[in-house]
């Protein structure tokens, strides 16, 4: 999936610096043995490649990471501050039918939690209560109507967060807090508590008060409520009250519940300040662990055999969506979340079109085809590009421009390493681009904008737990994960849609007749990379994305497109049978109960 493009075009001087950089750069000679491996991973294998199990995690591990997670969050804000997230709100599709539900990615990172109404408290200043997960009580009626919801003990052992109140005591805890007054949750809605008071194990200090402050600012009773060095500092002006996405001008696409209660805390602020908690969230979140990684290849895993699949069943398709259901059967085979973003797979003219999301066209031979279509496993999505000929041949014209695009993203790759950026990796695929459409004649001066008539969005982006996910401006790091993803979009109706001036005129006139030669194609190509210390590991590299010459790498008839192939015809895709159509013993890890 593209984003659009928010990097202004360099100028020649910054290019020519870039350029040498890029040649005379030492990091190239140690580059040449990851380049080794990735081209050994990028051999194509006979057969479709059938996704592997999913990862399974140790969950001693996988609690002791989320722990570390949210103390580094802790951390950060320190003792003077607390954090509340809450839970993704439930998204109407129609009267009383929502959406698929999907937990916010922060609550998520913090807890693998998808209950809805579940919201997390982070106060790291009270020695009791540091973590309180605010969870709806089970409810038999709601569970016969839409399944199961977590137990306290449940919810425990997904999270670690030990201290479990009911959701109905939110407001009231709020509220007290706003009051600098201590706070007692009635003894029955304390569902969990490692201080001696969940329900089942009541001990003397059943619904302690968090602590109060006295007139004079200074607490009592923190020995019981532990919650002092919060409101002392609320007392003096000097708390801090952390909340996703603030502050933000205009309505938030997604964080309307933090807006709301923002708004509403500020009108009476009672000593604290509200501070954004998304920087400190995308700072963590750009740096994956090795157990994100693990999700997030199961997920690309899963989008492989999806395009692979889905090219077997463009051989025989008629129309885009039937090409499109190939994909949709295996993501749910494998059972993936979701999709990481809709589909987008267009035929012909259509792959012009970057986010394409209705696939109602035909697909005709000698069409390509364009597939951005990623799954999301584990809250990690993919995020995958190929534009493959439909009746399994590349026409002359198809092969200039896929050719472009498929160096483009070589030079990408070259270029990622660590210390270096998002935009010098987009620096480095535009080079490409612009000498590629200049030598087909579609621009006429490579130190102009002009390429952006026909590469109108960034070659990469962030991929994690959004499709384009957190991280801004951030230098690369081992651990990182991005996409490359360069793309050329003849639209028909570009040059139209130029202002008329004088120079623009001229322009037209001079790319004209490559213009009519090449119209309507469009080709992206995208793969998902995660930085390592000598460069970039391709983990989309079981996926082909290079054009072959088929007499010359075929050493058997290929079952899927015998038939087609045809003397004379210069470039193909080279699509591998079926060997298995068996569903293999996919073991899935659902963080869900
Ligand atoms: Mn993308």
């Amino acid at each position: 999936m593209t984003r659009r493009n928010v990097i202004v075009s360099a100028s020649a001087l910054t290019l020519a610096i870039l350029f040498s950089v890029f040649f005379l750069s030492p990091v190239a000679a140690n580059n040449e043995k990851e380049a080794a491996n990735n081209e050994k991973e990028r051999a194509i294998a006979p057969v479709i490649r059938i996704t592997p199990p999913a990862p399974v995690f140790d969950d001693a591990k996988r609690l002791a990471e989320l722990a570390a997670r949210r103390k580094r969050i802790a951390d950060a804000i320190g003792p003077k501050a607390i954090l509340v997230l809450f839970s993704a709100e439930p998204r109407v599709y129609t009267n009383d039918v929502d959406y698929q539900y999907r937990q916010e990615n922060n609550l998520f990172y913090l807890t693998n939690l998808n209950q809805k109404r579940a919201t997390l408290v982070l106060m790291p200043g009270s020695t009791q209560t540091p973590e309180i997960l605010f969870l709806p009580r089970r409810s038999p009626a709601a569970e016969t109507w839409t399944g199961h919801m977590y137990s306290s003990q449940e919810a425990a052992q997904l999270s670690g967060v030990k201290e479990i109140w009911e959701a109905s005591e939110f407001d009231g805890f709020v509220k007290a807090l706003r009051s600098h007054e201590s706070y007692r949750p009635k003894p029955e809605n304390i569902l969990l508590s490692n201080r001696g008071s969940s329900p089942t194990n009541r001990g003397p200090q059943a619904g302690s008060p968090l602590g109060v402050v006295d007139r004079e600012g200074s607490v009592v009773a923190d020995s019981v409520g532990g919650f002092g060095t919060l409101l002392t500092a609320a007392a003096n002006n000097e708390a801090s009250l952390y909340l996703l996405n603030f502050p933000r001008e205009g309505e938030s696409r997604e964080y309307r519940q933090e807006q709301r209660f923002a708004a509403d805390w500020i009108k009476a602020p009672a000593g604290f300040t509200i501070q954004n908690a998304s920087p400190i969230f995308s700072d963590m979140r750009v740096r994956k662990s090795p157990m994100e990684l693990e999700l997030m290849q199961h997920a690309i895993d899963i989008s492989i055999e999806a395009h692979e699949r889905a090219w077997v069943a463009a051989a025989n398709a008629r129309w885009e969506y039937e090409i499109d259901s190939e994909v949709a059967h295996v993501f749910r085979w494998r059972n993936a979340d979701s999709w990481g973003y809709p589909d987008i797979v267009g035929c012909g003219v259509n792959a012009t079109t970057l986010h394409y999301q209705e696939p109602q066209a035909r697909c005709q031979p000698g069409d390509l085809l364009l597939m951005d279509v990623g799954a999301e496993y584990g809250h990690y999505s993919a995020d995958v590009t190929r534009t493959t000929p439909v009746s399994g041949e590349f026409s002359q014209v198809q092969a200039d421009i896929y050719q472009i695009i498929y160096d483009a993203q070589e030079a990408a790759a070259r270029a990622a390493r660590p210390g270096v950026t998002l935009q010098d990796v987009h620096r480095a695929a535009t080079e490409v681009v612009k000498n590629g459409l200049l030598k087909l004649g579609l621009i006429t001066d490579v130190k102009s904008d002009q390429h952006r008539i026909w590469f109108m969005h960034g070659t990469g982006h962030w991929l994690g737990m959004n499709v384009h996910d957190v991280g801004g401006g951030t230098k690369f790091e081992p651990g990182m994960t991005f996409t490359n993803e360069p793309g050329i979009y003849i639209r028909p109706d570009a040059l139209d849609n130029l202002p008329k001036t004088p120079e623009n005129e001229k322009f037209i006139a001079a790319v004209k007749p490559a213009f009519e030669k090449y119209k309507g194609i469009g080709v992206r190509i995208e793969d998902d990379m995660v930085i390592t210390p000598a460069g970039v590991r391709w983990m989309t590299a079981a996926l082909p994305r290079k054009i072959q010459c088929p007499y010359a790498s075929r050493s058997k008839p290929l079952s899927i497109f015998s038939g087609i192939y045809k003397a004379g015809h210069h470039y193909a895709w080279v699509v591998r049978p079926v060997q298995s159509v068996d569903p293999v013993q996919i073991e899935s890890v659902r963080f869900t109960s």
